[in-house]
């Protein structure tokens, strides 16, 4: 199982000790391809890399993935378009949504029946969450 896992860098980097404690969680079931998301070392500057390097392999990624799993309550643009690329290749989606940032998840994810969306507060509702959706995928 290939798990893209989607979370905010430019749109900030809040909660990237969450990101990481959900990547571990993840390898449970698969490799995390976008391991990275969840580096504290990667800040809001991004990777030191080139831009169209990084577009090219997160692309990709994104193709070769079976699952895509965004942790949706930092606002971001990239998070958004991946969102928007594995809804048109027919992935499975997970959205995570930490309730606790109030009703502020973009009409545009929330309103797309494709995605599950999930409302957690904490981490272990978090996990919850990904067992559910992991247990839920057709075999
Ligand atoms: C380098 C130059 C400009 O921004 C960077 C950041 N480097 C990135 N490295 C890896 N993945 C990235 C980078 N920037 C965006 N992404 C992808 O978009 C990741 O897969 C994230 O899920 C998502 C984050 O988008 P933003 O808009 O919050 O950066």
């Amino acid at each position: 199982m290939k798990i893209y896992f989607a979370g905010s860098i430019r749109g900030g980097r809040d909660r990237v000790e969450l990101y990481h404690q959900l990547i571990v969680y993840l390898g449970k079931y698969g490799t995390v391809l976008t391991e990275h998301i969840g580096n504290p070392n990667i800040t809001s500057n991004g990777e030191n890399l080139d831009k169209k390097e990084i577009f090219d392999r997160d692309v990709r990624w994104m193709d070769e993935s079976d699952v895509v799993i965004a942790e949706v309550t930092t606002n971001s643009l990239g998070v958004g378009y991946e969102l928007g690329r594995a809804d048109e290749l027919g992935k499975p989606v997970l959205c995570l949504y930490c309730i606790e940032n109030g009703d502020n998840l973009s009409a545009m994810i929330g309103g797309n029946m494709a995605f599950k969306v999930s409302d957690y507060t904490d981490i272990e509702s978090a996990f919850r969450a990904i067992d559910g959706f992991f247990a839920g995928l057709p075999s």
